[in-house]
């Protein structure tokens, strides 16, 4: 049976078009720089979030992971948004590569006031606040996008308090789209911008580390060290250019989308929805058990993972049509009748 799969923005299969791109690529060994493919996407993705510099790497893990381990020294605290990727879904490696401490803020889109209770005095018993991480969108919490009034807020205490700040910005291109802004607008203020080829943008490998000269000097070295350096990654590159050249605006379809699928279900018996989604990630609760929920829906070719015991997250992208979003509303309807 066909499946509509509204797991994640991360199933997208490479296209024709994709695929012609990477098989044309241009490749050199990218340990000795000498990937011409990768170092055009880097100095593309540099320039579209206006930082000096970027590193392509394997998975925005890592692009969080060498932005933690650049910016800190062991023994230091990065403070993060409430259920951030980077401390519930990267398998504990602030811990056991960069050594760190991470404070989560009250909420996922958090404010300035929660820094500012975070800040604690030059004292030996405190270990020192080095990195203010924020997730924009946020892939728990229902693809919310964060005010940019607030996140500037943020920003500006931060640097007051000379704080180094990242951005997990996997899903930048969707933030910017739902708050009518330029990415390079969204990631002026930070020291570095992380973002995903993989996700809505459809290349079926990579990531990106933007920022400083000096930054991205620091994380090729930890880049190394941690086993992401890559050989002809060029192929991959070529995915990613292709990816930025012709689906960044069309995610604005997934949004619609993601609205559509909400607007079809937040009136079913139990589903509990109260925002319309912002961009392509829609978190609802259901009644009952979400994982048994999840492996009933699994039966009639609908696959929407759980995100906790009694909620359900999906997330619509570039393989996903109107008609799928129609079977997928169909499916939880009779499944929650
Ligand atoms: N998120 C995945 C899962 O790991 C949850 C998804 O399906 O949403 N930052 C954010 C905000 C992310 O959502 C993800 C992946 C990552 C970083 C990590 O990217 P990868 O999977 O390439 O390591």
């Amino acid at each position: 049976m066909a499946s509509v799969d509204l797991r994640s923005d991360t199933v997208t299969k490479p296209g024709p078009g994709m695929r012609r791109a990477m098989a044309g690529a241009e490749v050199g060994d990218d340990v000795y720089g000498e990937d011409p493919s990768v170092n055009a996407l880097q100095e593309r993705s540099a320039a579209l979030v206006g930082k000096q510099a970027a590193l392509f790497v394997p998975s925005g893990t890592m692009a969080n992971q060498l932005a933690i381990r650049a910016h800190t020294l062991h023994g230091d605290r990065v403070f993060a948004g409430r259920s951030n990727h980077i401390f519930e879904y990267e398998s504990g490696a602030p811990a056991a590569l960069s050594g760190v401490l991470v404070e989560q803020a009250p909420s996922s889109l958090f404010e300035a006031a929660d820094l500012q209770r975070a800040l604690r005095p030059p004292n030996v018993h405190n270990a020192p606040l080095t990195l203010v991480a924020l997730e924009n969108t946020h892939n728990r919490d229902g693809g919310s996008v964060f005010s940019f009034e607030t996140q500037q807020q943020i920003l500006a205490l931060a640097k007051q308090h000379g704080i180094a700040t990242h951005l997990d910005g996997a899903r930048v291109f969707n933030a910017a789209i739902a708050c009518d802004r330029t990415v390079a607008e969204l990631c002026a203020d930070f020291d570095s911008v992380a973002f995903c080829f993989s996700k809505g943008l459809g290349a079926p490998v990579g990531s990106i580390l933007c920022g400083s000269e000096a930054l991205i000097e620091r994380a090729h070295r930890f880049r190394k060290m941690f086993g992401g350096a890559m050989r002809q990654a060029g192929v991959l590159a070529a995915a990613a250019d292709y990816a930025l050249e012709n689906n960044i605006e069309r995610l604005a379809e997934d949004h619609a989308h993601a609205r559509m699928l909400a607007e079809g279900i937040r009136d079913l018996p139990g589903v509990e929805l109260s925002d319309l989604p912002q961009t392509n990630i829609v978190r609802f609760g259901v009644p009952g058990d979400a994982a048994g929920v999840s492996e009933t829906l699994a039966r009639r070719g609908v696959l929407i993972n759980p995100i906790s015991p009694g909620d359900l997250r999906a997330v619509t992208h570039l393989d996903i049509s109107k008609d799928d979003v129609e079977s997928a509303v169909q499916a939880l309807r009779s499944v929650l009748a």
